[in-house]
């Protein structure tokens, strides 16, 4: 069990220069527009309003940093999170895709404290190519990957293992290597910090 002490916002940022400073851990949250990378951050900070939720796809443009106090496993850990812009959202123009690739890009290969990026896919629709894109990207970084299955709330209990296990299959990941999660009723919370921590 994990228990937050402080969750705070820290800074936006879209280069290097404006990043925060400190060596500290650090996880990624990334994945399509809308698919719930900000509500996710929420439910493991527990704070409801921490980051702002939203139901127009492509709210998140910039990478946004907190850090959490967190005490977990007998000692109190000093992380931070960041929250990505999504991609796959058709209502962009071309310079700005070019921009999100090049501020995405930057961070998850460049990042040193970077420990894992939490790639997030909707269990309902399961892995698109775009997530593939995403994932196979991320096999160049020296960030561990984690696959969250996320609004696994929206799908009757028998249809979730499954769902998870297609998504690790079209991502070529192991099965195990895909967890459940649902911002809505907290599923998963304690098993995704667990895999956080184990890479601190
Ligand atoms: N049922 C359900 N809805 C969710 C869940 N997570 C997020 N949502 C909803 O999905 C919508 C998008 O959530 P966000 O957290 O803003 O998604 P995002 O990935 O940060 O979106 P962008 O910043 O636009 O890329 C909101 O309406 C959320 O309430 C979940 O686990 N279950
Ligand atoms: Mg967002």
């Amino acid at each position: 069990m994990s228990k937050i002490f402080r969750a705070e916002f820290l800074t936006t940022a879209t280069k290097p220069s404006q990043y925060p400073p400190e060596q500290k851990p650090e996880f990624a949250f990334v994945g399509r527009s809308n698919v719930g990378k900000s509500s996710m951050i929420n439910t493991l900070a527990q704070r409801t309003k921490l980051v702002r939720v939203s139901n127009t796809p492509g709210r998140t443009r910039t990478l946004n940093f907190f850090e959490i106090d967190l005490e977990a496993r007998g000692r109190l850990n000093r992380l931070r999170l960041c929250d990505l812009p999504g991609y796959g959202f058709a209502k962009v123009s071309k310079t700005e895709r070019e921009q999100w690739r090049e501020m995405i890009g930057t961070y998850l290969m460049k990042r040193e404290q970077l420990r894992a990026v939490v790639s997030i896919v909707d269990a309902e629709i399961g892995a698109t190519d775009d997530d593939v894109t995403m994932v196979n990207f991320l096999m160049d970084s020296p960030a561990k990957i984690l696959v969250v299955g996320t609004k696994l709330d929206r799908l009757g209990k028998a249809k979730r293992k499954p769902a998870l296990h297609q998504i690790a299959q079209r991502l070529e990941v192991p099965k195990d290597a895909v967890v459940g999660f649902s911002s809505e009723d907290g599923t998963g919370r304690d098993e995704v910090w667990g895999r956080l921590l184990d890479t601190v």
